[in-house]
């Protein structure tokens, strides 16, 4: 998910975060290295975490219906593609001439085509979203439409503004009657989210902490991980989950790559990842922003989750 043009890069946007005034933060990208992706997928099994599942059921029950509306042999692009998982039911529906999945993942890509190689053509491509959906709408012949998926509500890790305008840089790559199936998490009440993102397993905190360990591992940092805490707070006003790592301690940490040195007075926090959750009209009016229609919109209802097939005008 992550990949900063060079090393130093990495450096550089770890400094800027943890010496920024105010509120400490780090690139939430930092997230996924090969050991996160691997508790980011243990994530997704917790009874906590409704997500994933409400994404992959919406999908099944109505991936006909999302390949009726769309024009015959459309190719298929996936920004962010995972495993592939929840992918399969929309190749099986559709079915597609080629798929493009796209990531920074080796691994992640290497397991889609292993997962998705016998439904479609699938030409991985390791880059970044926009970059990569640029390059798969190239390949498309005049004509042929264009299906960009971007599920999981990913979207909701973006600061609103963020989104906003990753949507009409999305928009941007695609020609009129192209579409993008967008995976929305919604509001719901705080404690079934804090669950989700707290879990008593302690999985969602290994994940957080995993951070700190990898810029240990790559930038040769100090951080001594158990002098840490994972945090999880709904920021009502803000319809988002923050998560954070909150000092135990008065401590000093050095990241000697990044050439730099932090201060943490007990109880401060790193603000690392923001998850925002949405009401279904404000998936429309953004959307509606960045030049899309709103096509369909289907609801899981067990854990409130929204796919919403947007059409490029
Ligand atoms: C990848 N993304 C949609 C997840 C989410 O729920 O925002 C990341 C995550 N963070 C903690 N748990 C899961």
């Amino acid at each position: 998910m992550y990949a900063p043009a060079l090393e130093n890069e990495l450096a550089r946007e770890v400094r800027a975060g943890l010496t920024a005034a105010g509120q400490k933060t780090l690139p939430c990208g930092l997230l996924y290295d090969d050991i996160g992706s691997a508790l980011f997928e243990a994530i997704t099994l917790l009874p906590e975490y409704g997500l994933t599942r409400a994404d992959a059921r919406i999908i099944r029950s109505h991936a006909n219906e999302l390949a009726e509306m769309l024009p015959r042999g459309a190719v298929v692009a996936e920004l962010g593609s995972g495993s592939g998982v929840k992918t399969r039911a929309i190749l099986e529906a559709l079915p597609t001439p080629l798929y493009f999945p796209i990531d920074v993942s080796r691994a992640a890509l290497a397991r889609c085509v292993a997962e998705l190689g016998a439904l479609a053509d699938v030409e991985p491509i390791e880059t970044t979203y926009l970059e990569g959906l640029g390059r798969a709408a190239a390949r498309c012949a005049p004509g042929q439409a264009l299906l960009a998926l971007f599920l999981g509500s990913t979207i909701g890790n973006f600061e609103f503004d963020a989104a906003s305008d990753f949507l009409a840089a999305v928009r941007a790559c695609l020609r009129p009657g192209d579409a993008l199936l967008l995976g929305t998490d919604l509001v719901k009440p705080a404690d079934r989210l804090l669950a989700a993102y707290d879990d008593p397993a302690g999985v969602t905190a290994a994940f957080n902490l995993n951070m700190l360990a990898r810029i240990n591992r790559e930038l040769g940092g100090d951080f001594n991980l158990r002098s840490f805490e994972h945090v999880a707070r709904w920021n009502r006003g803000a319809q988002r989950i923050e998560m954070h790592l909150r000092s135990r301690v008065r401590q000093r940490v050095a990241v000697s790559l990044a050439n730099m040195a932090v201060e943490f007075e007990p109880g401060e926090t790193i603000l690392t990842e923001v998850c925002h959750k949405f009401r279904l009209g404000q998936v429309r009016r953004v959307a509606r922003a960045a030049g899309f229609r709103l096509a369909a919109q289907w609801r899981d209802l067990e854990w409130p989750f929204a796919e919403s097939l947007l059409m490029a005008e």
